[in-house]
């Protein structure tokens, strides 16, 4: 991880080379010349170096694609807004952290001999809303699970690139699916500002529940930490993000209809919405659907529940 809690790994992608008709000139517009590109990705390598999945990286086909449509698309007076949008495009994939973007024009119109001409932007994704749900029904070691429910939110709140904006109160919650015999939950959902991409989000989260040792044996059995990632971004500006992949499903798919998230949810934002299929749907609607009667308490300080 860098200093700023980012990927250190690379993806990069040199010299996409096309004809573009960007500049100041009026003979650039009409003429064009050509654009040479060049991407850098910071991007977590580890998961896709172990899974050999494609669904795990960010698909450098994609990216260079996107950096050709770019040049050869709309004409810009200046190279410095090609390589911001260049930029903007490569922030739009889930596992992007940062990106570096060059782009050459080797045979700009510069009045005297000269071998290249470059701009360099460097850009994080700006940090948006994150909503995470936390749960646990089994101790670790002597800690209560309320008492790890705690030590959680702290973890987070120490990551460089996260903030904790705001924290639920605690609920006690009957177990849902899973083994019948498992003990009662505590549940609390927390809202975090982060300049993580979604795959690093999720990473950090898996990381959080693995310093808890949290074990993945019975699917919803007991454990002594779940961190769910809900949602990210805003869905009332259209800026969460929604995926369908396996290992990053988007807003969370079961979210809209456990009452041991929305509880807690609305506890911590009243004001809160959760994209459900095509709408936008206020978490406070959500909740008159479901049967909350397995969610007890909105007790507010988590040392009424160790
Ligand atoms: N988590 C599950 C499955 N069932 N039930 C409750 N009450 N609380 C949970 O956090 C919970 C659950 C899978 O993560
Ligand atoms: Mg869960
Ligand atoms: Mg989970």
């Amino acid at each position: 991880m860098s200093p700023a809690g980012t990927a250190r790994d690379r993806v990069l992608l040199r010299g996409v080379r096309g004809r573009g008709f960007h500049g100041v000139f009026e003979h650039e517009k009409r003429d064009g010349q050509d654009f040479v590109v060049d991407v850098e990705l910071a991007v977590d390598l580890a998961a896709p170096g172990a899974s050999d999945d494609l669904a795990d990286t960010v698909n450098y086909g994609e990216v260079g694609a996107a950096a050709l449509a770019r040049i050869e698309g709309e004409p810009f007076d200046l190279i410095e807004r090609l390589a911001e949008v260049i930029a903007e495009d490569a922030l739009s994939h889930n596992a992007v952290d940062e990106v570096t973007v060059t782009v050459h024009k080797p045979q700009a119109p510069v009045g005297v001999p000269f071998e290249d001409v470059e701009v360099r932007v460097v850009r994080r994704r700006p940090p948006v809303a994150s909503v995470v749900a936390v749960g646990a029904n089994l101790p670790w070691g002597t800690s209560s699970p309320a008492e790890t429910l705690a030590g959680a939110v702290e973890a987070l709140g120490h990551h460089p690139a996260l903030s904790v904006v705001a924290r639920s109160a605690v609920v006690e919650s009957d177990p849902v699916g899973g083994p019948a015999d498992q003990p009662v939950y505590v549940n609390a959902v927390v809202l975090v500002r982060t300049s993580l991409s979604p795959v690093s989000l999720l990473r950090e989260l898996h990381a959080v529940e693995a310093a808890f040792d949290r074990t993945r044996e019975v699917r919803w059995g007991a454990r002594t930490l779940d961190l769910d990632l809900v949602q990210y971004g805003d869905p009332t500006d259209d800026t969460d993000v929604v995926s369908a992949r396996p290992h990053l499903t988007l807003p969370h798919p079961r979210a809209h209809e456990r009452a041991f998230v929305l509880v807690p949810w609305l506890d911590a934002d009243p004001g809160a919405v959760l994209r459900v299929a095509d709408d936008v749907v206020p978490v406070a609607d959500l909740l008159a659907r479901v049967d909350t009667s397995g969610v007890r308490g909105a007790s507010t300080d988590v040392s009424e529940l160790t």
